[in-house]
């Protein structure tokens, strides 16, 4: 907590003594970049192009596009060296970003599994000081280490996007500086709760991508799951489709992955020998790439042994497809032999994201083997299709937006989506605001956003925090509502649940990872200690279990503590004694 408040004094209005920020004045918000390399920072040396160390940061300083050299100057002379900040974004949005460069920066083709982890716990690390994150990474590999990322990062709840480019952002004509001003813009300005990759224009989520053209600008391909947004004329996020956790967990990451693990492509004439010397041990599980819908010879009884031999010894064998596109499906003969000798169907996994989760699902100690077989086989993370196509809930089955809709008149279905997108804030944060869990569910059932927002960006789940509605709360986090949705004013549901003092709901935000701001906790010294001189132990207690330091000074350089000390109320001083014995009895003051 002290870093955020340390960065956001330097990043604020230039310490004590400044006004605060204009009224109307744009929005800040916080991107930690994460360095690791490939192609967007390489310089062509003897040998190749290779990544070039403490460069970036100081050719991004002379763009325009990429840093908006006066705003940095007038606004914050504090500016750390390695944090720039983008130009006004269309939607009134600052985007301050910190460059972090992992050592050494690395082509793609060199990482392996220990440097998804450095990435991960980079993540874990800055999590709370910063809204959304970017991972500039090469392209060779970037798409394992976007599926290894989607897996590792469990109860995630705020933006990660990776991006790089094909060719080096020191280039008259590259293609670096627009992926990574579309990067920006996404982790700053969108809570999309998912590893996504961005690359020309379009942001994918991260287990679905696959590169596909080694010379091209537009190098990935999403093939099975359309693009989560598009960066053309307008940007246009597809909600509909946005993964969410659904939990009241915290964001952790999860590292040590199994390693034990590996691609085998099948092929016409493969060889028994070559299978069983692929599945000896170490080998846990491996990836089989098939035919078309998940087949594989099934008048080959030498290679068939092989498999059951080794599903017999617990090795995992998940079933994906060579094609592009398309699903593993029971249709041929040929694929429901695999399945015989237990090998898991994959759907309409990547090879990557399957490589990613076998790995994932593999290093998981605390559950059997049976559970990891049915793990595999479960959409953990949006990287499969578990929904059978054609089944889609379209518009037209919505009884409620019909009956609007058939009161307002309207006929074809972009105006009944228009009715619908336009109806659907209000009426969810109604529904919140009467705590009525049935109506929500019935807007959340016609594919309404429950983390949709308002015409001043209150959530459903902004106002249930203002209203204490505890089941109403959880019920919106185990359907994906974000825990970092801020309206207009920066203001976040748990900043609403500490102002009308709802002790439950403060604690439940926390416990998913809600956590207070920089602008939450400007003068939030002074704020206790006012607190403390009015008696005030409920809003102290509330403070507290939002995470906020008791020790903060106010304007005068006095702890809450001494202020209370002066008006010696017992009730007041109580609080202090159980909190300096860091024992406070929630059924005290909750
Ligand atoms: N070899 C490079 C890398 O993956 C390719 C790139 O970034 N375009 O690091």
């Amino acid at each position: 907590m002290e870093a955020v408040r340390a960065l956001g004094k330097a990043l604020s209005c230039g310490g004590a003594g400044r006004s605060p920020e204009p009224r109307g004045a744009a929005a800040e918000e916080r991107v930690l970049v994460i360095n690791t390399g490939g192609t967007i920072g390489m310089v062509a040396e003897s040998g190749g192009l290779a990544p070039e160390p403490n460069k970036l940061v100081k050719a991004l300083k002379k763009m325009p596009m990429l840093h908006d050299k006066a705003y940095a100057q007038e606004r914050v002379p504090e500016f750390p060296d390695d944090t720039l900040v983008l130009p006004l974004s269309k939607q009134n949005k600052r985007i301050v970003y910190t460059i972090k460069e992992l050592s050494p920066l690395l082509d793609s083709s060199n990482m392996t599994p220990d440097d998804w982890a450095k990435i991960a716990k980079h993540l874990q690390k800055y999590y709370e000081h910063y809204d959304g994150f970017v991972i500039l990474h090469g392209t060779d590999t970037m798409a394992y280490t976007a599926s290894a990322l989607s897996f590792m990062c469990e109860n995630l709840g705020k933006t990660v996007v990776l991006t790089g480019s094909q060719v080096p952002i020191y280039e008259l004509r590259n293609d670096g500086r627009a992926n990574l001003l579309g990067a920006l813009l996404f982790a700053g300005q969108f809570v999309i709760p998912e590893v996504c990759l961005y690359f020309y224009h379009k942001l994918y989520r991260g287990n679905r991508v696959t590169k596909v053209d080694a010379g091209s600008f537009s190098a990935f391909c999403s093939p099975n799951l359309p693009p989560l947004a598009n960066a053309e004329v307008d940007i246009t996020v597809n909600w509909e489709t946005v993964w969410r956790a659904n939990t009241t967990e915290k964001f952790r990451v999860h590292t040590n992955m199994n390693t034990n693990v590996a691609l085998l492509r099948i092929f016409p004439g493969i060889t028994a020998a070559a299978v069983k010397a692929f599945l000896q041990p170490p080998i846990e599980g491996i990836v089989l790439e098939t035919y078309g819908s998940g087949n594989a010879p099934n008048n080959r009884e030498d290679l068939l042994e092989e498999l059951k031999k080794a599903t017999d010894q617990k090795v995992v064998i998940l079933n994906c497809t060579q094609c592009l596109r398309g699903t593993v499906t029971p249709v041929y003969a040929t694929g429901q032999t695999l399945t015989a000798v237990g090998v898991i169907p994959g759907s309409d996994m990547t090879p990557e994201a399957a490589l990613a989760k076998l790995s994932y699902v593999l290093s998981k100690t605390d559950i059997s083997w049976e559970e990891k077989r049915e793990k595999l086989g479960e959409n953990l993370r949006g990287e499969m299709t578990v929904v059978p196509t054609g089944a889609k809930i379209s518009l037209t089955n919505s009884k409620f937006i019909q009956v609007l809709a058939k009161f307002l008149a309207t006929s074809c279905k972009e105006e009944l989506e228009a009715v619908r997108d336009a109806l659907i804030p209000s009426l969810a944060c109604a529904a919140a605001n009467i705590g009525d869990i049935d109506a929500l569910k019935a807007i959340g059932g016609q594919d309404g956003n429950l983390s949709c927002e308002d015409y001043d960006g209150r959530t459903p789940l902004h106002v249930a925090s203002s209203e204490g509605h505890l089941p109403l709360v959880e019920y919106l986090l185990k359907s994906g509502a974000t825990v970092y949705a801020k309206d207009r004013y920066g203001t976040t549901p748990l900043m609403n649940a500490v102002k009308f003092r709802h002790m439950k709901v403060i604690q439940l935000l926390r416990d998913t990872g809600a956590h207070l701001s920089n602008q939450d906790l400007q003068n939030i010294g002074t704020e206790l200690c006012r607190l403390a001189a009015n008696g005030d132990v409920e809003g102290l207690y509330a403070w507290y279990l939002a995470g906020a330091d008791m020790e903060e000074t106010g304007y005068d350089g006095r702890t809450p503590l001494q202020v209370a000390e002066t008006k010696g109320n017992s009730e007041l001083l109580n609080f202090f004694d159980q909190w300096k014995t860091k024992k406070v009895r929630e059924d005290e003051y909750a």
